[in-house]
């Protein structure tokens, strides 16, 4: 049998949308017949708004905050919390106040979650058409990937990487989605797992899972761009 595991923002939705009716009116009988782990950088309360109630409980676990929390059937069976260096949040608000983009910038820009901090220049309340505003700019600008770069040289007890459009997650090392792949080739040892994810190339915040998964064996790594090469890979 094959096991599936499944990113959510990029990969099921686009990031941080709600998953389209099309895409869950084919994905859920398919779901229903397979076995299917979520791993998302989004904390569980943001997955449970993305996807709809039968989806989430079609899901054999959801693993959320890059896989510091694990819910099976709606209850949470674990949760790891993250040590944050002051030193580390002095950085953070540094990078915020001297960021060279021009547009308007929001709050909520340091959102912790159990075992990770999500931190985004632009600030998570941010309208979606700004949201979009700033992930054209940073594709230009690089201003993640370099936030993220001088964070992993400065900080080594922590890892720190791109997920979606806005923000980078920063956990402690070893306490990335990589845990998703341990647990679950203990919970199935003998089967072949099946990841799809947006974000799988260095920097990502899906590689550690990708490179995990490579270690522990007999897996496939599926890297898609959006929903749709989900639905296409699957034939759905
Ligand atoms: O799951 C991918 C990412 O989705 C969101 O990213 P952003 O808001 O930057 O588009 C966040 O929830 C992030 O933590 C998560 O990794």
């Amino acid at each position: 049998m094959n096991i599936y595991i499944f990113d959510m923002d990029g990969t099921l939705t686009l990031s941080r949308q709600k998953m389209s009716k099309d895409f869950s009116f084919r994905f859920l009988p398919w779901i229903k017949s397979h076995l299917a782990y979520l791993a998302a950088g989004s904390n569980y309360e943001k997955i449970t708004e993305q996807l709809p109630p039968d989806v989430v409980s079609s899901f054999s676990g959801i693993y959320s905050s890059m896989g510091n929390v694990f819910h099976q059937k709606g209850k949470e069976i674990y949760r790891n919390e993250i040590k944050l260096n002051k030193e580390l949040l002095r950085k953070l608000e540094a990078y915020r106040k001297n960021t060279l983009y021009e547009g308007e910038v929001f709050g909520n820009y340091l959102e912790l979650r159990p075992g990770m901090l999500n931190f985004s220049v632009l600030g998570r309340s941010c309208p979606f058409a700004e949201r979009e505003k700033y992930y054209q700019w940073d594709k230009i600008n690089l201003e993640r990937e370099t936030i993220a770069k001088e964070l992993n040289e400065e900080f080594s007890e922590y890892e720190v990487s791109l997920g979606g459009k806005i923000s980078i997650d920063i956990v402690a090392k070893g306490c990335g989605k990589e845990q998703v792949a341990r647990k679950i080739r203990e919970l199935h040892p003998k089967d072949k797992i099946i990841f799809f994810g947006d974000k799988t190339l260095p920097g990502g915040n899906d590689y550690s899972l990708a490179k995990a998964l490579f270690e522990v064996g007999n897996s496939q790594v599926v890297t898609v761009s959006s929903p749709e090469d989900v639905l296409k890979y699957l034939k759905i």
